[in-house]
């Protein structure tokens, strides 16, 4: 009887990463545009997770950068700081967000700048949906700072000084 259990619940979790590997979205892919010379970029992304949970664990986008690194953003006192997380956890069913001021792709080295109206691919690799092909338009910076979530931010007075 254990046995027949057990077999029961491989074949459950079998299934549930296979309803995974078809349920992962990646939305509204976006690079900001870069300075001449800058060295670094960011692309940012939404990602529905219809099915259970998983990790994104690293990404490559060889035609513009050496390499990419997942990227966190933390507040230092009023300074705000990247550090590098090892992956991006998708939880069930939700949508994990890939934003300015937060979690993103960091591109290290870049081989050219990143130009609006321009757009590269992105190979993601995530845990159980394996990989994921996703083209990223490059837009403008002062478009990326409008989904900035800046404003309203830690105030909640709505005077400006
Ligand atoms: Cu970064």
């Amino acid at each position: 009887m254990k046995r027949f259990l057990f077999s029961l619940l491989l074949t459950c979790s079998t299934l549930a990463v296979a309803a995974g590997s078809g349920s992962i979205q990646i939305v509204k892919p976006q690079a900001a545009e870069t300075p001449p010379g800058a060295k670094t970029g960011a692309v940012y992304f939404d990602v529905v997770n219809g099915g259970g949970a998983d990790r994104l664990l690293s990404a490559e986008a060889k035609e513009m950068a050496g390499s990419l690194e997942l990227h966190t953003t933390l507040m230092e006192g009023t300074l705000m700081k990247m550090r590098q997380v090892d992956a991006v956890d998708l939880a069930a069913g939700e949508t994990t967000s890939l934003k300015p001021g937060g979690l993103h792709v960091m591109l290290i080295d870049l081989k050219k700048p990143l130009q609006a109206g321009q757009s590269f691919p992105l190979t993601l690799h995530l845990e159980k949906a394996g990989t994921l092909q996703v083209t990223v338009p490059v837009v403008k910076r002062e478009a990326m700072m409008d989904a900035m979530p800046q404003h309203g931010q830690g105030h909640s007075g709505h005077g400006k000084p």
